[in-house]
């Protein structure tokens, strides 16, 4: 067999891959682990800086986003006792973010894909990429069926997230990575209940971190910050709320409670790799970098990472020019690093580190406070927030 691209992974990175790449008619095949079913259910992220919205509306895959997308112009940072509002609008001259589902996300791409009759292959096994450093690279796999398949490729693109196969191609000799754990991971749960609130709220509490964030008018989304090997069976739900009461109690407000339609929990890491690139053998996303979810930034810089690719490779497959695929790696590392740097900031401003004197907690509240009194914090904060710097569409 033969392709232009073949793409590793079918998360959100593989798939808008794949469709910016076909808009420019560049022929790509993406090869996927998991179910189609699976891929679509798998809740993880929720929020969209507005780069990530433009580049999905240009892509014309925004139907359903600007439809049942929530545009939100801020989020609350809840300490001491007050709930601050950070007014992103006012701050990064009218930006704001998207609360839209990465797993809607995935669901309009995939449905676009198919639609125009794209190839993406599930329930694959046994990914090999090999000859990157050729102008030939090949990616082998065992189809649904149980066929060995073999793909010559102009280039090859690993979007197979954090526990893929691509990242290793690169010779270990080659490439460097930088990596921290946290002491904590997040509970994460799906209620069956109208959100209690217009904007996200971030909680920093002296019982650990608390996040309401949402999913529809009807549904809510929220997570609590647990210790990095607790055990879900040892949340049964009354618990989960119990906990949510305390941390996010404020008089005068009430948290709304409902059935809990999905828990799980999510340990947490720093992890970046670089170079992003080795020969034709091209990282984007999660398989790149991981951040902890407390910016919300891990879906967005996978979708610019892409973005940044796509244009990359459609200037070096369509016209022979190489310029764009040898600055990838450094134009996208410079904003992971921005965000890894904002991510790392959130989360130890607003988590409560185990064993960590009553200094780290003065520390905090102090950071929480000038971030919410003084313009100049603020609009550090909501802009990195709202995503610096947003990538733009491949012309
Ligand atoms: P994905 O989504 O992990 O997709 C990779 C795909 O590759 C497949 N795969 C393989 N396929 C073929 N052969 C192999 N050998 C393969 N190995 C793996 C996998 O099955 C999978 O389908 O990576 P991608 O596309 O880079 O996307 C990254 C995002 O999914 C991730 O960064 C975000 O979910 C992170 N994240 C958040 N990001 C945000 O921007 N905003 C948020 O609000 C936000 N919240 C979150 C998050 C992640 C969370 N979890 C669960 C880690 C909240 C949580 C709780
Ligand atoms: C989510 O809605 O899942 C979400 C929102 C904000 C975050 C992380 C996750 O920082």
């Amino acid at each position: 067999m033969r392709t232009q691209v073949g793409i590793v992974g079918a998360g959100p990175a593989g798939l808008l891959l794949s469709h910016l790449l076909a808009l420019r008619g560049i022929e790509s095949i993406v090869v996927e682990t998991r179910s189609r079913a699976y891929c679509e259910a798998r809740q993880r992220a929720g929020v969209l800086e507005c780069g990530s919205v433009q580049v999905l509306r240009e892509a014309g895959l925004a139907d359903r986003l600007d439809r049942l997308g929530l545009e939100h112009g801020g989020i609350y940072l809840q300490f001491g006792g007050q709930r601050r509002r950070i007014d992103f609008r006012d701050l990064t001259g009218g930006r704001t973010v998207t609360v839209y589902a990465q797993t809607e996300v995935v669901k309009d791409l995939i449905a676009a894909r198919l639609a125009a009759g794209g190839a993406i292959e599930f329930e694959i096994s046994d990914t090999e990429v090999a000859a990157v450093t050729t102008a030939r690279p090949v990616l082998r796999y065992t189809g649904a069926d149980g066929v060995r398949h073999e793909v010559t490729c102009d280039a090859i693109a690993g979007c197979d997230g954090f526990h893929g196969i691509c990242r290793d191609a690169i010779p270990a000799g080659l490439r460097t990575v930088w990596e921290s754990g946290y002491p904590y991971a997040w509970l994460g749960i799906l209620a069956d209940v109208p959100p209690s609130t217009d904007e996200l709220i971030y909680c920093h509490h002296p019982a650990g971190f608390a996040l309401h964030s949402l999913r529809s008018p009807q549904l809510s989304r929220l997570y609590l910050q647990v210790p990095p090997e607790e055990d879900i069976a040892a949340w049964p739900d009354d618990r989960i709320w119990a906990e949510m009461q305390r941390r996010f109690a404020l008089p005068g407000w009430e948290l709304k409670e409902g059935p809990v339609l999905e828990k799980g929990i999510t340990p947490m890491r720093s992890f970046v790799c670089s170079p992003m690139r080795h020969g034709r053998l091209f990282l984007a996303g999660d398989a790149a970098h991981i951040v902890p979810p407390t910016g919300a930034k891990g879906l967005n810089l996978a979708l610019a990472d892409v973005t940044v690719l796509a244009g990359a490779l459609i200037s070096l497959l369509r016209d022979g020019r190489g310029e764009l695929a040898d600055a990838y790696s450094d134009s996208c590392l410079d904003r992971v690093w921005r965000a890894t740097h904002f991510s790392w900031w959130m989360t130890t401003m607003l988590h409560a580190t185990p064993g960590a004197g009553s200094l780290e907690a003065q520390l905090q509240l102090s950071q929480l406070r000038y971030v919410t009194s003084s313009r100049a914090a603020a609009t550090s904060l909501a802009e990195n927030y709202v995503g610096y710097r947003p990538a733009a569409t491949p012309g």
